[in-house]
């Protein structure tokens, strides 16, 4: 069984991500989707809102499992959860900088690997702070979100 961890704080989940939780589950046998909450952020949603909405968009694929990222290191949870590696998406050089010496320091740590999959072209300018940001505009973001989470933004 090979397992692997995709962290983000997924606040909230949009197509991008879904594109690399969906190419994880192709190449692994089994990806926990880990939803982090950083206590010194203020997210847009709510942990519980955060998880429910990535259980109800990947409801049918039995190979995503959704759980919260425990506090502490990446890396120990990982080790914990017996995965082998984390998966992260890239969208562009800047997202490659931010995450190599990361990947790096994990490794060293406790050995996981990072796998790097490439965003979807089409998708790579979407992030959850612009989506939250066009949503609150009045701009329709219809195209860069699953519909569970459109009818959350809209809730909101
Ligand atoms: N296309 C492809 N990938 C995308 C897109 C897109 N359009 N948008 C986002 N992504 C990727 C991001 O690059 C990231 O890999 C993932 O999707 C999640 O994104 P977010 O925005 O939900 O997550 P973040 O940026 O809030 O990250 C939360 C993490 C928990 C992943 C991060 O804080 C982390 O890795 N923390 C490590 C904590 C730790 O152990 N530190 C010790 C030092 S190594």
């Amino acid at each position: 069984m090979r397992r692997v961890i995709c962290p983000g704080s997924f606040d909230p989940l949009h197509l991008g991500h879904c594109a690399v939780i969906h190419r994880a589950a192709r190449l692994f046998d089994e990806v926990i989707v880990a939803v982090s909450t950083n206590p010194h952020k203020t997210h847009r949603f709510s942990e519980d809102t955060r998880i429910k909405l990535v259980r109800e968009v990947f409801a049918d694929e039995p190979a995503v499992i959704v759980e919260p990222l425990a506090s502490g290191l990446i890396a120990d949870y990982a080790e914990r959860r017996e995965a082998v590696a984390l998966i992260k998406g890239l969208r562009n050089s800047a997202d490659y900088d931010y995450e190599l010496p990361m990947a790096t320091m994990n490794r060293s740590l406790t050995g996981v690997e990072t796998v790097f999959l490439p965003g979807e072209p089409s998708l790579l300018h979407v992030s959850s702070s612009l989506v939250m940001e066009v949503a609150a505009l009045g701009g329709d973001v219809a195209s860069f979100v699953p519909d569970p989470v459109l009818r959350a933004i809209e809730r909101r």
